[in-house]
């Protein structure tokens, strides 16, 4: 499936400059290996940026008209049948992002990765940065006034998964209970390790869902490994569990339909550190979509071995049936396996031996889990 990079330059959603440029800085590295479709967006310098501390809105018409614009382009390139990689930016160019997959997909679920909730509303939040907003405004949690370009569905919050969250205000965790949000902290994810979270996470948004869109602020990771953005928060996660976040993302990549990269603040990196980890991010799912077909299967191996999970259906207790053990021919090709008869035809009193040659390529297959897709 073919990729594009959306770049989207704005810094208009928070009180520190300097994420507007990310776009740029990431697009430019990822030159060296990148030659898909690419459009980027930078928010007008002629904006006078509000910094007024009582002002609950800061710049709130810029950042829907700079959305609304990002929102049609990624719709029109969703149509086209491409993956959009939207870099932002604060994050509340994802509220352009998932709502155009929402709109193209309908139902769709939503893993937010990010050391912040971003679920404020006009009236809960404390300083009036809108890129504490977006999470709220995609699940259809109030703030309508971010989505009037959006005349879809909302994301359902019971679909909505915030992993690694560290600072929430009291007022947003409020929020989130009630509208909710599953929300897995940085500690979950130490207690529980990436894997387990991410499997959660993954089964919570693709529950009757037909996708996933996943958000990956790089502020979960810790400061002192990825000081390049705008609101740190300390004690976060390493490199390796950020790697291994995305390395998840990249194993349920048939689920997933779009995905964000923001908050990269090339003003606050030190040593390019920031910069590095975003690029590997970034490779890493441009690698995962470019092998998956547009009905999300990644390939031909992995395609069957989805086909013979799903047809697989454990035999009721009572009928469990003997499974006979069938050695290998002593010729090093085929092997025999033993199936299941799929749920469509009735359950054999025997159970069958089918020789699948196939098989062999899937080898992980042997015990399979139901999943669903
Ligand atoms: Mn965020």
């Amino acid at each position: 499936m073919k990729t594009i990079i959306v770049g989207a330059g704005s810094d208009l959603g928070v009180h520190i400059d300097g994420a507007h440029i990310g776009p740029a800085q990431l697009s430019s590295d990822l030159q060296s290996f990148y030659k898909g479709d690419r459009i980027s967006f930078v928010q007008d310098e002629n904006i006078l940026k509000s910094r007024n501390l009582s002002d609950r809105r800061k710049n709130e018409y810029d950042i829907d008209k700079f959305n609304s614009a990002i929102y049609k382009a990624i719709l029109e390139n969703i149509n086209n049948e491409a993956f959009p990689i939207l870099l932002g930016g604060d994050h509340s160019v994802a509220v352009a992002s998932a709502l155009a997959s929402a709109k193209k997909y309908t139902d769709i679920g939503i893993i937010w990765i990010d050391a912040h909730g971003d679920f404020n509303t006009f009236d809960t939040t404390v300083t009036g940065n809108i890129h504490g907003l977006p999470l709220a405004a995609i699940t259809g949690y109030k703030n309508h006034e971010l989505r009037y370009f959006h005349d879809g569905n909302t994301i359902n919050p019971e679909n909505a998964v915030i992993v690694g969250a560290r600072s929430l205000d009291p007022a947003e965790k409020d929020n989130l209970k009630y509208a909710g949000v599953t929300v897995f902290t940085t500690e979950d994810i130490k207690e529980q390790g990436v894997e387990a979270i991410m499997s959660k996470a993954f089964e919570i948004a693709s529950k009757k869902t037909k996708g996933v869109h996943v958000s990956f602020d790089l502020d979960v990771i810790d400061p002192s490994l990825a000081p390049g953005v705008s609101v740190p928060e300390f004690d976060g996660i390493t490199v390796e569990e950020a790697m291994e976040i995305n390395k998840q993302v990249v194993k349920h990549i048939d689920k997933v339909v779009s995905y964000d990269l923001v908050e990269y603040n090339p003003l606050r990196d030190l040593e390019r550190k920031t910069e590095q980890i975003a690029i590997n991010l970034v490779a890493q799912i441009i690698k995962a979509v470019e092998k998956k077909d547009k009905y999300g299967k990644i390939d031909l191996t992995q395609q069957q071995a989805e086909q013979y999970k799903v047809k697989i259906v454990p035999p009721k207790e009572e009928q469990q049936p003997e499974v006979k053990i069938v050695p290998p021919t002593e010729l090093p090709q085929p092997t025999a396996t033993v199936t299941e008869q799929p749920a469509e035809t009735p359950i054999p009193t025997q159970p069958q031996v089918i020789e699948t040659p196939m098989q062999q390529q899937v080898q992980p297959v042997a015990q399979p889990e139901i999943q669903r897709l």
